[in-house]
């Protein structure tokens, strides 16, 4: 019999796939369980994680990140929720829910930005202290999409991100980046369609889950 996956989920996709919106859908199921859940996001999940993604996240011409500072800045956090966050309330056996995790690294700084995926896993490794997710979920948008509901957000609260600012052919590098590492590892990476209602995205989420935990 295989053992069960670390109560570990992690959410990734590209921006506007709808991460948030299935990990609070997620959260609230596993609530009404009664389980005990903690929820992160990633750059993030510490003191030192969100000053880090307010560096991270800031649309300045006064602050210019190189590729090389933007991904150990994403690692430097990484390192941080690892050990002061996750671990611990792994530890007390809660659930861990987290808004991205090393595969954000895998997908933006190496198809994004075009880091050696070899070199990546071995600094990932190292943040991570050999932590991977039980199971991960891609959330897979079009371009078009995802930026329809961008654009729509974007209406809502005017705050500029800067990896946002990006052309369309770094976002199209990072879906292909991700759809690769679905590829590579299927039992952990499940690959959701997030084109259709929320509701349904948040069913088909809910009934892997459930299958896989067996709740
Ligand atoms: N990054 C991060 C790296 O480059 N490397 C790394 O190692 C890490 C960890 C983080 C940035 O950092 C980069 C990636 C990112 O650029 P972020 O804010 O955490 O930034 O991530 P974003 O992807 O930018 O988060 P978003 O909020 O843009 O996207 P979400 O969470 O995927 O989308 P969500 O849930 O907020 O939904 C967006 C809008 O769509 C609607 C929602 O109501 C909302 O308005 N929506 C739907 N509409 C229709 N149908 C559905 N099914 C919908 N689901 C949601």
């Amino acid at each position: 019999m295989r053992a069960e996956p670390l109560r570990f989920i992690t959410f990734e996709g590209s921006e506007g796939a709808g991460k948030s919106t299935q990990i609070r859908r997620l959260e609230a199921r596993l609530l009404s369980l009664g389980e005990t859940v903690l929820t992160i996001r990633e750059p993030g999940g510490t003191p030192l994680g969100e000053r880090l993604r307010r560096l991270l996240k800031e649309s300045s011409p006064e602050l210019t990140l190189s590729p090389e500072s933007e991904l150990f800045l994403f690692l430097a956090s990484r390192a941080q929720v690892v050990r002061q966050t996750i671990r611990p309330a792994l530890g007390r056996a809660s659930w861990v829910l987290s808004d991205r995790f090393s595969d954000s690294t895998l997908a933006y700084q190496g198809g994004g930005r075009g880091f050696s995926p070899i070199l990546l896993r071995s600094l990932n490794e190292l943040a991570c202290a050999g932590l991977s997710p039980g199971i991960t979920f891609v959330l897979d948008l079009s371009l078009s999409e995802a930026a329809a509901r961008i654009a729509q957000r974007k209406q809502e609260s005017a705050q500029g991100d800067r990896i946002e600012e990006e052309p369309p052919e770094f976002f199209e590098r990072v879906r292909s980046a991700y759809r690769d590492l679905a590829r590579l590892e299927p039992d952990r990476i499940r690959l959701i369609d997030a084109g259709r209602p929320e509701d349904e995205v948040a069913d088909g989420i809910w009934e892997i889950v459930s299958h896989v935990f067996g709740l």
